[in-house]
């Protein structure tokens, strides 16, 4: 009988070893790495000034995704359906104040679930949402239970704030705002952020680790070191050029959005804000640089899933727009790499329409578990093995416009079509991005259009009804 036992052992024991030895393999760790209102006016993007050395180098050792897109423009809601997995008609966060918890309060967000798996996760930085640059140095709008540790930078760019210009002066984050600083990157919010990353990465280096670090930049105010403006001298910026008569072909709440001083903005102004924008995106890679260098330098590459991306994406003029809350491309579109060790390096993934909803399930499949129940996004890991292939082909964009109407914007390999829906009906934009990158031919009155536009709105439709909780209804207007 003890033979019998001890034989059984001596069978099973290779095959308990290798089955550790496999779970060993598969733990990848992540390294989850976010820019504030990052839009993809990069490098890798094709972007013909911006320079963004590092993130460009990441992109040579990742799937670039050329269409990926947030569920809503704003910080927080887009910031919550990523992390959670859900769509924004599922969170009810639409806004900078309501906590997810508060409708969700027993979801299991995206770091939660590798915490369960035994990963060593960690937060710096605005993951979560954080009003900026007022709550840096807080905790902000965080989710406690998503994190065993944190650390919430602040730097002279927080320090220094009333030097910033602003057109509205005081007003630092919603409004287009500036400042070329004295001294270095290490002494900026980022700087400090991306030297605690380093320190953080070698002291958890042997562990399986989820290490989420959120940067401030590009968000507004556009505070980087002199030298970073002085790599866009404004003689050799372009300016977008829209279209006469823009706003009469498209509905009001396509550019609800825009702020009455934009109006007045003179040629000088629009390129002191591009110059401080880009400045702003060539600091913030240079953060990123200085994390993933660290990552190599310790020997983690080959082990660590990294993932880049945005909340959203940022308007530059194009439409008369400025920064977020539109669901046209520029405001819609992030910017997505994924570095996977097993899988393609140096490619695009151009034939795929993604979500930032997908980064849930990418990530649990992508480190080998079984996808848990609940996830409204897709696994992009088919894409990430070949990026010819088409792991997903939609992605939806809402946004509000505060009781008045809610816009729902579906983007497939073709169109974008976009709904208003008012209390008084339903109004349409369709562009046909096979002649239309810039969005500014509205087809959606013209007549040959109507079986298109048909057939888009019920595809929305069944994509938002297959969600656990149907989008609500408009308030009634009160009194
Ligand atoms: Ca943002």
């Amino acid at each position: 009988m003890l033979r019998n036992a001890m034989m059984l052992a001596l069978v099973l024991m290779p095959l308990l070893v290798q089955a550790q030895e496999k779970e060993k393999r598969t733990k990848y760790n992540v390294l989850f790495l976010m820019c504030d209102d990052l839009n993809v006016d990069l490098g890798c993007y094709g972007h013909p000034l911006v320079k963004s050395p590092h993130i460009d180098a990441l992109a040579k050792e990742s799937v670039t995704f050329d269409h990926a897109y947030c569920q809503y423009p704003l910080c927080s809601p887009s910031r919550t359906s990523m992390l959670t997995g859900k769509r924004p008609d599922e969170t009810r966060v639409y806004d900078l104040q309501l906590h997810f918890r508060k409708v969700l309060p027993d979801v299991v967000t995206l770091p939660q679930y590798f915490m369960g798996k035994g990963y060593t996760v960690s937060r710096i930085g605005k993951l979560y949402h954080y009003g900026v640059p007022s709550q840096i140095g807080t905790d902000g709008l965080d989710d406690p239970g998503s994190w065993q540790s944190k650390f919430n930078p602040i730097g002279r760019d927080k320090t220094d704030e009333s030097q910033v210009f602003s057109f509205e002066p005081g007003k630092y984050g919603g409004t287009l705002s500036w400042l070329a600083a004295d001294g270095d990157d290490s002494e900026q919010t980022d700087g400090i952020a991306a030297a605690y990353a380093c320190d953080w990465l070698e002291k958890h280096r042997d562990e399986p680790f989820f290490l989420g670090c959120g940067f401030y930049r590009p968000h507004t105010p556009f505070v980087s070191p002199k030298k970073y403006f002085e790599m866009y001298p404004k003689e050799e910026l372009v300016l977008p050029q829209v279209p006469e008569g823009h706003d009469s072909r498209v509905p009001k709440f396509a550019v609800a959005n825009r702020k009455k001083y934009e109006a007045d903005l003179t040629d000088e102004d629009r390129l002191n804000v591009l110059q401080a924008y880009y400045a702003s995106i060539s600091f913030a890679d240079a953060q990123i640089g200085i994390v993933l260098n660290k990552l190599k330098e310790l020997g983690l590459w080959d082990k660590t899933i990294v993932v880049l991306t945005s909340d959203h994406g940022y308007h530059m003029g194009e439409h008369h727009l400025w920064q977020k809350m539109s669901v046209f491309e520029k405001s819609a579109r992030v910017p997505l790499l994924i570095h996977h060790p097993a899988f393609a390096k140096d490619q695009h993934a151009e034939n795929s329409i993604v979500e930032l909803l997908d980064l849930y399930p990418t990530l649990v499949d992508g480190c080998g578990y079984e996808l848990p129940a609940g996830l409204s996004g897709t696994s992009l890991v088919p894409a990430l093995r070949d990026p010819t292939k088409t792991a997903k082909n939609y992605a939806i964009t809402r946004v509000n416009r505060g009781n008045n109407a809610q816009g729902f914007s579906l983007r497939t390999p073709q169109y974008r079509y976009t709904e208003w829906r008012t209390r008084e009906g339903i109004e349409r934009e369709l562009y046909d991005h096979s002649r239309d990158h810039d969005e500014y031919v509205n087809l959606a009155n013209e007549p040959n259009q109507k079986g298109v536009m048909e057939a888009l709105s019920l595809q929305m439709n069944s994509i938002l009804q297959r969600q656990t909780i149907p989008p609500e209804t408009l308030k009634k207007p009160k009194g």
